[in-house]
């Protein structure tokens, strides 16, 4: 904790993206003075994008919330915590008992996955509700990729990372990491790396419906027709067969269903594929051939290709080629990382498991299959509206701004009106908590313990980095944890006076006999003296592949972390199937590619919508921060200048964008970086929702592209909703 006169220098990891950058913090007078990337941080090495030093502005953002609120005839009104808690038990029990387990739904967002509390706790939450109402953010996003890599790994978290350090070829389809700064993979400066790539005469190829700032550093760029990744991913799997370029290399023992793989994609030619996704027959062949004769090559798909219709088996073939090729688990290509904590594929027997499922249940209206233990988030409407038994009647969110972030918001926020209590975990009033009942606000993240859980199981070097509070946290203000914990006791009708340390212990006991067996007496010893996330790191950390403790990685902070090297090869050890193999023709994908494969020659419609992101913005909830909000506008649509022309348009005009009775209006940037044929608008937008409180975020309120696409358009086998390459029309507004 700090109170001094002269400045004092903290470290701790950015809890804004996936890449996890290392900061160092100056702070004087309890004041943070300034932010920079930690030259020794040993995943990051002194990167750090402008959203990292807008931590100091969230910090201090006047419209973040400190204490509770409660909507008290229809205004939102601070509240203290007891009496938080007390509105809480007053509203919530009684829809349970009346309505069942069922009546209450979850829906927990990005955010969740940087605050250690939330993501550890969070579980212990829809435990204690018993619902299937679980939604998540997940659906907008990766679910396609982590059940590809279910299927074909045995884990959702296997995840098959570029090496990018010692590649020669770097083929990226979907993404845009040098704004994004890389997903699903964790890749600090991601733009040095890829310099460093071609410094050293590797190549890197784009393929993305815009020329991206990725595409300006690549040697080549490719437009795609959106929605159509499996077509050309199919068709280079083709090309491999034909051309008798298969060779497995090293884990060829370890790989079985390649034969179903060929005959499934037999139907998949260049030719015929060329067409639905505009890329060249000839281009497809030499993408195929470059990925076989590389010695070492990646390819790498991200949220382009898993916000489709196909997104499970683009992202399955994805990785269909990288093993086909010779570069699944190779130095240089593509490897899997070894987590010091928490890493699921370093649990349980080496070699073999369980592997995944898929639909142990289904949504009540849509009967969409449960994923990864959720329901699609875009069923969540139509379950709260839709009459009967299990019908939603309450909503948790936690640290999740659906009403922006996913399809038909509008559509959603009426629901939401409805609802007999809504609950909401955040730090701000905005377009969706703005229709809460009760709103307990999270500590600011520079108040807070942090380790990653997630992020190390995907990041490009294995390391262990903590982070720990640079200022004490309001008086009264319990940690996330301890506030899920309050709630779960509200739920199980312990009341809110139970102690959060006692819940916390009990619960301890049987997380430290799953992790420690026979050793568990032993664990809880030499954690005793933690609670909390602390206790959860520390034991993980002990029960781990290094056997590390959290002193141990504390002692390093300011050294930058542990490094814990490069990715090394782990095939077999890393696959949980039950073959013990990798199964590189799962039954449910085999069978869905005959569903693309009836679309071979589908309608190409004229006009179709995409997303994009900004290094300044962070999907719906970072546009509130001065630091990053000013500059140009960036809520533009963008439209090549063929589709300008033909419509009449030029450079900042107004037009209305519609997709069936759904409409918006967007300000034109006219720009040939577009495919013709295809729009770019970011998500995130649409500031103007009356009774938030965002004064930044309002002046320049953007529109809301999710106003435009529609919840029921969906990857059937993952859930995942589709976010681009939906149809529109496009009109100048009047
Ligand atoms: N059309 C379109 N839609 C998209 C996407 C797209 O590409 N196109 N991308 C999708 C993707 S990938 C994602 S991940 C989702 C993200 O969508 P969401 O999961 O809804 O995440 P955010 O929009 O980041 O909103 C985060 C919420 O968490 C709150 N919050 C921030 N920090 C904290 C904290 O420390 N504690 C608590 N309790 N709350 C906090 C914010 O105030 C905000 O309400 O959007 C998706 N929506
Ligand atoms: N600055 C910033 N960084 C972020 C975020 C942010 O909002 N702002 N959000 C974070 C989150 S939650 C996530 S999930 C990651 C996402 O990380 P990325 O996957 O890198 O996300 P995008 O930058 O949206 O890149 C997706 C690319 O796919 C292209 N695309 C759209 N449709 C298609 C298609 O059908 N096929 C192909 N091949 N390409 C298509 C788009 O033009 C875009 O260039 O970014 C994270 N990082
Ligand atoms: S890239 Fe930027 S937002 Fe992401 S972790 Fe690094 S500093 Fe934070
Ligand atoms: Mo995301």
């Amino acid at each position: 904790m700090v109170a001094s006169m002269t400045p004092t220098t903290h470290h701790r990891i950015c809890p804004l993206c996936e890449a996890c950058c290392g900061l160092e913090i100056k702070v004087q007078d309890n004041k943070v003075i300034s932010i920079r990337g930690h030259e020794a941080d040993v995943l990051s090495r002194g990167y750090i994008c402008p959203k990292g030093a807008a931590l100091k502005d969230l910090h201090e953002d006047p419209d973040r919330l400190r204490t509770p609120l409660i909507k008290r005839a229809g205004e939102h009104v601070p509240a203290t915590w007891d009496e938080a808690f007390a509105e809480i038990e007053r509203r919530l029990p009684p829809v349970l008992a009346a309505h069942g387990r069922d009546s209450v739904g979850v829906v927990v967002g990005n955010p969740a996955a940087h605050k250690i509390g939330l993501l550890t706790y969070f579980g212990k939450l829809a435990r204690a509700l018993g619902t299937k109402n679980i939604f998540s953010a997940s659906t907008l996003d990766q679910m396609p990729k982590q059940l590809a890599s279910g299927l074909l790994f045995g884990h959702w978290l296997s995840i098959a990372l570029p090496d990018i350090e010692r590649t020669d070829l770097l083929i990226v389809l979907g993404a845009n990491p040098v704004v994004s700064n890389g997903s699903m993979w964790t890749v600090p400066d991601f733009r040095g790396k890829a310099k460093a790539l071609r410094a050293r005469g590797g190549e890197m190829i784009v393929i993305d419906p815009r020329r991206t700032e990725t595409a300006a550093l690549a040697d080549s760029h490719h437009f795609i027709r959106p929605n159509s990744d499996v077509f050309l991913l199919a068709a280079m799997v083709h090309t491999l067969f034909a051309e008798n370029l298969i060779a497995l290399g090293s884990v060829a023992n370890w790989v079985q269903g390649v034969d179903e793989v060929r005959a499934a994609t037999l139907p998949f030619t260049p030719e015929v594929c060329a067409a639905r996704c505009n890329i060249s027959a000839e281009t497809i062949r030499s993408l195929a051939r470059k990925m076989a004769h590389a010695k070492r090559a990646a390819l790498y798909a991200r949220i382009g290709t898993c916000t489709q219709e196909y997104g499970t088996l683009a992202s399955w073939l994805v990785d269909v080629i990288n093993t086909l090729t010779g570069h699944l688990d190779q130095i240089g290509g593509l490897l899997f990382a070894k987590p010091a904590a928490f890493g699921s594929n370093t649990q349980g027997n080496a070699g073999m498991g369980k592997g995944i499922s898929t639909g142990r249940h289904h949504s009540r209206v849509s009967q969409a299959p449960e994923v990864y233990g959720e329901l699609p988030i875009a069923c969540m409407a139509e379950e709260m509206e839709t009459a009967g038994a299990g019908q939603v009647r309450a909503l948790i969110t936690v640290a999740s701004n659906p009403v922006l972030s996913s399809p038909d918001g509008p559509r959603l926020s009426a629901a939401l009106d409805k609802l007999d209590f809504m609950l909401s975990l955040d730090i701000y009033l905005n377009e969706t908590t703005r229709h809460a009942d009760v709103i307990l606000p999270g500590i600011s993240p520079l108040e807070d313990f942090h380790y990653d859980v997630a992020f190390p199981q995907m990041s490009w070097r294995n390391h262990a980095r903590v982070s720990h509070p640079l200022f004490e946290r309001p008086e009264h203000q319990p940690e996330e944890w301890q506030t899920i914990l309050k709630i779960a006791a509200i739920v199980q009708g312990k009341g809110a006076q139970t102690d959060a340390n006692a819940l916390d212990d009990a619960a301890f006991e049987q997380a430290a006999q799953r992790m420690a067996g026979a050793h568990a007496a032993e664990l809880m010893a030499a954690t005793a003296h933690l609670r909390g996330p602390r206790r959860m790191v520390d034991a993980a950390l002990r029960t781990g592949p290094y056997g590390l403790s959290l002193s141990e990685v504390e002692a390093a902070r300011d050294v930058g972390g542990i490094d814990l090297g490069e990715l090394a090869p782990r095939i077999p050890e890393l696959l949980r199937t039950p073959s013990g193999k990798v199964e590189l023709a799962p039954a449910s994908l085999i069978q869905d590619l005959a569903r693309a494969k009836q679309d071979l020659n589908g309608i190409r419609p004229d006009l179709v919508i995409i997303g994009r992101r900004d290094v300044r913005t962070n999907n719906s909830w970072m546009h509130n921060l001065p630091i990053l909000a000013k500059g140009p506008f960036r809520c533009t649509a963008l439209v090549h200048p063929q589709d300008a022309t033909k419509r009449g348009m030029k450079d900042g005009d107004t037009v209305t964008l519609r997709n069936g009775s759904r409409s918006v209006q967007a300000i034109v940037h006219v720009t040939d970086e577009m495919m013709p044929g295809v729009v770019s608008l970011p998500h995130g937008w649409g500031h103007n929702a009356a009774g938030a409180r965002l004064a930044v975020a309002s002046e320049r309120p953007g529109s809301n592209i999710n106003a435009l696409l529609d919840p029921n358009l969906r990857d059937p086998l993952s859930g995942n909703s589709v976010l681009g390459g939906v149809p529109i029309t496009m009109t100048l507004a009047l």
